[in-house]
């Protein structure tokens, strides 16, 4: 592929470490349809864009915007804006320029031409990013599929600025040459991407083959989600280090950092908190504004998790202003993957750094949402001990609510029966009678009703 997107591929061109590229970023605000409800949301929207550049070792030196009833069908921009741009992009010495929206093709060959840098659009910067975060087999495949998907009806714009920069290969020189070329490179891309959706769909199978030995296990699962960098997975590290296991070792642990996108994998770990209080939390990919379609497509074995999960603990970095704007895209994207009927702990996070002092750990209001679930908000800081123990009490209350105590009589004979209900349950009682042991236990009505078979 490395020669395929030679003239355009950023990540692979940029040599230097620690060299950052100068761009200038632009974006429109659209005043009718569905776009930024205010002026304060749409410079937000920029702000965050800024945020990805950096993320992908860019140097944003101006934004330049432009409020439009509608988006310009060849331009995207008007075409006095376009020149501005090109102005600000040739004085400050702008290599290339971002765009904070997706881009048609034609939108991106014209630009192309007119501005004489190299654009990108929101969609594409973000594809980069996951192209240097993904780690593991599946995040690699699930990432180059979106990427060539988004880049195969956009290849045409890529080889006519290659041609015109003089490109990295000088062959180039005739358009007709040119046109076969992109034939060959279309026909390529075609075949990658079934080769690509041929791996993949293997992968997922090893997915689902993981998902169906949990579900054996009977454990109940928790999901983190929410935007990006709301602290997901700090959470996730912090609750490893509070309840380790006996089999621990340092790779339990997930990645975390100060960036946008640090995970893409889904990560799945066992919490025991002691015997007959355990679950399975899983930590997975942040959500974002505008995530590409493309890429929710691509990732759609990975968020199937989400799906599944008995509980979502959703994350929210409550130190941001807009942080009630990330909730209303994590419930939508939450609903969109089918896991809206879910119960749901909101959970918000990073109240160390929250400038009016309300003090944490604390639980907050219950929400009792359409579907009759009651929704719980909590506040805690992921960086404090007290609020890790209150997130975990919270996560037990919830996944024990709908549990059953029960008394079993359990015969001499039925050794392995109160084996399986002292690992898998909460025992409150237990007496030795002549008929055989008495346990009062409470658990899931699964394990219950397992117990019950055994002893039968
Ligand atoms: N001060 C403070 N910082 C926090 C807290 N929780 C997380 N952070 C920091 O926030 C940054 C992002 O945390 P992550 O856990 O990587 O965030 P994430 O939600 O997993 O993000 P993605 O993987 O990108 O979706 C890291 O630098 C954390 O150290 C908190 O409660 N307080
Ligand atoms: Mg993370």
């Amino acid at each position: 592929m490395a020669v395929l997107f030679g003239a355009d591929d950023i990540l692979s061109r940029r040599t230097g470490a620690g060299e950052k590229e100068p761009v200038i970023l632009a974006g429109v605000w659209k005043t009718t349809g569905r776009d930024f409800a205010s002026e304060d949301d749409f410079l937000h929207s920029l702000d965050e864009l800024r945020e990805l550049a950096l993320a992908c070792g860019m140097e944003p030196l101006a934004t330049v915007t432009q409020q439009l009833p509608g988006i310009d069908k060849a331009l995207y921009v008007r075409s006095g804006k376009a020149e501005e741009i090109a102005l600000a992009a040739s004085e400050l010495g702008a290599v290339r320029v971002i765009f904070n929206d997706t881009l048609s093709p034609s939108q991106l060959r014209n630009l192309q031409k007119l501005l004489k840098v190299p654009v990108m659009d929101r969609t594409r910067l973000i594809l980069e990013i996951f192209e240097t975060r993904a780690r593991t087999r599946e995040a690699k495949l699930q990432v180059e599929l979106a990427k060539l998907q988004y880049l195969k009806p956009r290849l045409i714009g890529m080889w006519e600025t290659q041609n015109r920069q003089g490109g990295a290969s000088g062959s180039m020189s005739t358009r007709g040459e040119g046109e076969k070329q992109l034939e060959i490179d279309r026909r390529t891309v075609d075949h990658r991407l079934s080769e690509l959706r041929r791996e993949l769909s293997d992968v997922t199978r090893e997915r689902e083959t993981q998902r169906k030995k949990r579900r054996m296990s009977r454990l109940p699962v928790v999901a983190l989600i929410g935007y990006t960098n709301a602290g997901k997975s700090t959470i996730m590290n912090a609750m490893l280090d509070r309840w380790p296991s006996d089999t621990d070792a340092e790779d339990r642990k997930v990645f975390e950092a100060d960036m946008l996108f640090a995970t893409l994998d889904t990560t799945v770990r066992r919490i025991r908190v002691e015997k007959g209080r355990e679950f399975l939390l899983s930590d997975t990919v942040g959500f974002i504004h505008r995530l590409p379609t493309a890429l929710v497509e691509a990732f759609h074995s990975t968020l199937e998790e989400v799906a599944e999960a008995d509980l979502l603990l959703q994350v929210v970095d409550s130190s941001d202003a807009h942080h009630m704007d990330h909730i209303a895209v994590t419930r939508q994207t939450v609903a969109e993957l089918g896991a809206g009927h879910i119960p749901m702990i909101t959970v918000f996070n990073k109240s160390d750094l929250r400038e009016e002092a309300s003090p944490y750990p604390r639980r907050g209001l219950i929400e009792t949402s359409a579907g009759g679930e009651r929704n719980e908000n909590i506040y805690i800081s992921a960086k404090d001990p007290a609020s890790i123990e209150l997130l975990t009490s919270v996560i037990l209350e919830k996944l024990e609510s709908g549990d059953v105590t029960e008394e079993f009589l359990i015969p001499y004979t039925k050794g392995n029966v109160q084996a399986f209900l002292t690992e898998n349950a909460r025992v409150s009682d237990i007496e030795y009678l002549n008929e055989g042991t008495k346990m009062t236990v409470s658990c899931g009505r699964e394990i219950a009703e397992r117990a019950r078979k055994m002893l039968s």
